[in-house]
């Protein structure tokens, strides 16, 4: 016997499409959630979603036997953007699997070391930039987060540097990703009739993909002429590589696709999990004198070591923590391979899709306790002890994501920096306001800084332990 699954009030023929606010509409569900409990349904012009949070049911969807990765049509919007690139195709489209087959070592643990120094190279950049700010001046932690993380990826992805650190705006690939990004969100939750009229809108879009597919095909091309073979980033790997299984390297479109894909999923997630974890050491003193206790005892060196980030593991938790409480990619979709029941509740068709809701997944009381909503890393003290499918902040088996380790690599990495050399000061008593876009981030959110007493300041560092410093 299969349930009747909940469905919010209904506006005629717009739906539950009201009750979504056009600016936070992942909010907007989750308050739904909150009411209609662990499965429910949303019905929008045109189609009609079913959306989970509840664990057993997150868990019993998690069977890769049984579902497979989804394409909602927000992704499916961003088809243009990310072509067959790993985000943004079906799995049984031959370029996902050799794509995968080809990236997976460039993304091991064991690969990260390789990264190390050039992950550290940009870190020094922002802490240079910190270091010589006046007293009063305050920072805006998303726009220097966003900075690092593109860069990072530039560097250690194709050896490109995007030098966010010289500009006061963002670099032009952000401003036609960003717009792009914002147009392909939108058209998702337009009328049809409405979203034909949006001419101007539809022309800048595709302008904006151009630019962006001539800036990464002049990378590709540079590095083809220069034949540098000794380079180990991505790009190398990605134009030297065979899949194992078909013999075949990647087409030079297909590694278009791949570069703008890590490009956009490298830096927005990665930048939000940096500023929600300040946010919540801004909010958590005891955590914040923790983590300062942590840093001080294992960064010994003002440019740390990759055996020394990979000591950090306060700090890890906070990062785990912070994921949990604001997953910075909130939602991952499936669909049924076969006719299933989902959960033993809900009888799914061959090819229905489920929404899974994270960040309510992440605080259902049933797992995490009655303080559920608090920030407290310490519950990552013992990994083995959470739920196996209860903390899914990096989506699910085979189409989980690729970058996890390089995320927590830089991420780790880069707090421990800040928290070494500064005080971080929370000087406007900051009241968190989530901001959506393909991903989240805490809005508005600007913090101070004061260089804490006894620290050298990592400049004098940079001589010796920055590598390949060129400026371009
Ligand atoms: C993926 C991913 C995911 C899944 C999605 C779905 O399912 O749809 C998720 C959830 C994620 N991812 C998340 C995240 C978070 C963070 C922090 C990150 N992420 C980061 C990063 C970095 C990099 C580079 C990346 N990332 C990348 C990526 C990719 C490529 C993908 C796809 C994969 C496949 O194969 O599918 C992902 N990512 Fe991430």
């Amino acid at each position: 016997e299969t349930i009747t699954v909940p469905l919010p009030k209904m506006f005629g023929p717009l739906g539950n499409l009201p009750l979504l606010d056009k600016e936070t509409p992942m909010q907007s569900i989750a308050k739904i959630a909150d009411e209609l409990g662990p499965i429910f349904r949303l019905e929008l012009p045109g189609r009609s979603d079913l959306w989970i949070w509840g664990h057993e049911l997150v868990k019993d969807a998690c069977d890769e036997s049984r579902f497979d990765k989804y394409l909602p049509v927000p992704l499916q919007k961003l088809r243009p953007i990310g072509g067959d690139g790993l985000f943004t195709s079906w799995t049984d489209e031959p370029n996902w699997k050799k794509a995968h087959n080809i990236l997976l070592p460039s993304f091991s643990q064991r690969a990260m070391q390789g990264y190390h120094a050039m992950m550290a190279d940009i870190a020094l950049q922002l802490i240079q930039k910190w270091s010589r700010l006046n007293p009063d001046e305050s920072i805006d932690v998303p726009e220097d987060m966003t900075r690092l993380t593109l860069d990072t990826i530039g560097l250690c992805g194709f050896g490109y540097r995007f030098n966010s650190y010289y500009r006061d705006n963002p670099h032009p690939f952000i401003v036609n990703m960003v717009r792009a990004l914002t147009e392909g969100m939108e058209q998702s939750q337009r009328l049809s009739l409405q979203d034909k009229l949006m001419v101007m809108t539809k022309r800048q879009f595709k302008l904006d993909i151009q630019s962006m597919f001539s800036l990464v095909d002049k990378i590709i091309a540079e590095r083809k002429e220069s034949g540098s073979q000794d380079a180990q980033d991505l790009l190398s790997r990605m134009l030297r590589s065979k899949d194992p299984e078909t013999g075949e390297t990647l087409s030079e479109e297909n590694i278009r696709y791949q570069i703008i894909t890590f490009l956009i999923a490298g830096h927005e997630t990665t930048s939000g999990l940096l500023s929600f974890s300040l946010y919540f050491l801004l909010k958590n003193p005891d955590k914040l004198r923790k983590a300062y206790e942590e840093v001080d005892r294992v960064l010994t060196e003002p440019v740390p070591t990759y055996n020394q980030v990979r000591s950090l593991k306060y700090i890890r938790m906070i990062l785990d923590e912070s994921l949990r409480l604001w997953p910075t990619a909130p939602i991952f979709s499936l669909y049924a391979k076969e006719d299933t029941m989902l959960g033993g509740v809900y009888s799914m068709k061959k090819g229905e899709g489920v929404n899974v809701l994270l960040p309510k997944l992440h605080r259902d009381t049933a797992v995490w306790g009655d303080d559920a909503e608090a920030f407290r890393p310490e519950r990552f003290e013992n990994p083995s002890l959470i739920p196996q499918h209860a903390y899914k902040p990096f989506g699910n088996g085979m189409r989980a994501c690729i970058g996890m380790q390089f995320s927590l690599h830089e991420a780790t990495m880069v707090l421990g920096m800040i928290l070494r050399q500064f005080e971080i000061i929370d000087h406007t008593n900051y009241q968190l306001k989530v901001k959506e876009t393909l991903t989240l981030k805490p809005q508005g959110l600007t913090m101070r800084v004061r260089p804490r007493a006894g620290q050298p300041i990592a400049a004098v560092a940079l001589k010796e332990e920055a590598p390949d410093k060129k400026m371009t």
